[in-house]
């Protein structure tokens, strides 16, 4: 038997001999690899005689083909047989219930924007978005508010820095900027509901330099202080879960309602927490009061064809009196222990009225 057919055999041998993958790979290293005895001979072509070469070329190249067709066939060979392995042995159980997948929880904040919504919904309203930053137009003097009135430094306006010959732009201070822009671009009647983030310079345990507001505001023929008292007593009535009420309207001002008034409602306390609807103590929970007809001109409606009332309320603060939390601070800390104990299930709130259940 020739060198080269010794080693033939044993490789083919030690080929058919490998019980696995990995045992495979180590004859193909041996025999193929860069050091290997094959890839050996090969190098020893250089250094042979043309005639030597002509002779052992071939038979080499013979010998590295067959063993590499032995290595793939094998390969084959043990890549079926640990696959019919893995058939034989492993199961997978169809009956088994999944995983839970984690989920998520509503802030507090979002499920009571989502409940003034739908009770508003029901009579009515639609719900109307816009930017956060504004211009001084849609933010103060389209809402009457006079150029260096002092009402608007009440406001702790937060300005950005000003673009060459105009006005500052601002971070809304309220949501009735919205309301102007509604008004601006289409024709009453109008009845929307305005939720969104708000921003004042003032930051203290009551108050965060960006909060919540939810506002309405109604356009129509007609309209007068009575529709704004029914409307938002009904509110109340719908958002606490109280079939009575007891709730006054107190002259107030604002430069963009007159008459303007603040509603206040009964309520108790019982041990840490608050009832709303009777008791001997006042709460004052939003401001409202009949649209200012110059705010109706700015707009471009006529004030002696359409009225309007409008009201704007503090989310923040009603979300912590009708769910019992008594700190505002946590609900800027992204904290998932605490959305977990006072956020809500998306989708599954009992008590949005009208949505799913
Ligand atoms: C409050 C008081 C209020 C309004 C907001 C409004 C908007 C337009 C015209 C007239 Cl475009 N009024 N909004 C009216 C009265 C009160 O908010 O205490 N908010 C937290």
């Amino acid at each position: 038997m020739s060198e080269t057919d010794k080693i033939e055999k044993e490789a083919l041998d030690a080929i058919s001999a490998a019980g696995d993958l990995a045992a495979l790979d180590g004859v193909r290293v041996a025999e193929l690899g860069k050091k290997g005895r094959i890839s050996g001979l090969m190098k020893t072509l250089g250094g042979m005689s043309p005639e030597e070469r002509q002779e052992m070329g071939p038979k080499l190249n013979g010998l590295r083909n067959r063993v590499q067709d032995a290595v793939e066939t094998r390969k084959s060979e043990l890549e079926e047989a640990e696959l019919e392995k893995k058939l034989q042995t492993e199961r997978i159980d169809m009956t088994l219930p999944p995983l839970a997948a984690p989920e998520g929880r509503l802030h507090p904040v979002m499920q009571v924007f989502e409940e003034i919504a739908a009770i508003f919904g029901d009579m009515g309203f639609t719900v109307a978005e816009g930017p956060d930053i504004e211009d001084d137009w849609h933010n103060f003097t389209a809402l009457n508010f006079p150029e260096g009135h002092p009402a608007r430094e009440t406001h702790d306006t937060f300005f950005f820095d000003p673009q060459e010959g105009a006005a500052p732009k601002v971070l809304r201070t309220h949501t009735s900027p919205v309301q102007v822009r509604v008004m601006e671009t289409q024709k009453p009647p109008i009845r929307i509901l305005v939720p969104g983030r708000v921003y004042r310079n003032d930051w203290d345990a009551t108050h965060t330099p960006m909060f919540h507001q939810v506002e309405g505001l109604v356009i129509e023929k007609n309209i007068h202080m009575g529709h704004l008292k029914g409307c938002l007593i009904d509110f109340v009535r719908d958002f606490f879960e109280v079939d009575n009420v007891e709730a006054r309207f107190r002259p107030h001002f604002f430069p963009f309602t007159e008459p303007s008034a603040e509603m206040d409602v009964k309520y108790t306390k019982v041990g840490d927490s608050i009832e709303i609807g009777a008791g001997d103590s006042w709460m004052e929970i939003l401001g409202s009061g009949m649209v200012h007809p110059n705010v109706l001109r700015n707009c471009g409606i006529d004030p002696d064809e359409y009225q309007g009332f409008a009201f704007g309320m503090g989310v923040d603060r009603l979300a912590m009196l009708k769910y019992g939390m008594p700190d505002l601070r946590p609900y800027f800390e992204a904290d998932a222990g605490w959305t977990r104990h006072y956020g809500f299930r998306p989708w599954l709130s009992p008590s949005v009225s009208g949505g799913l259940s």
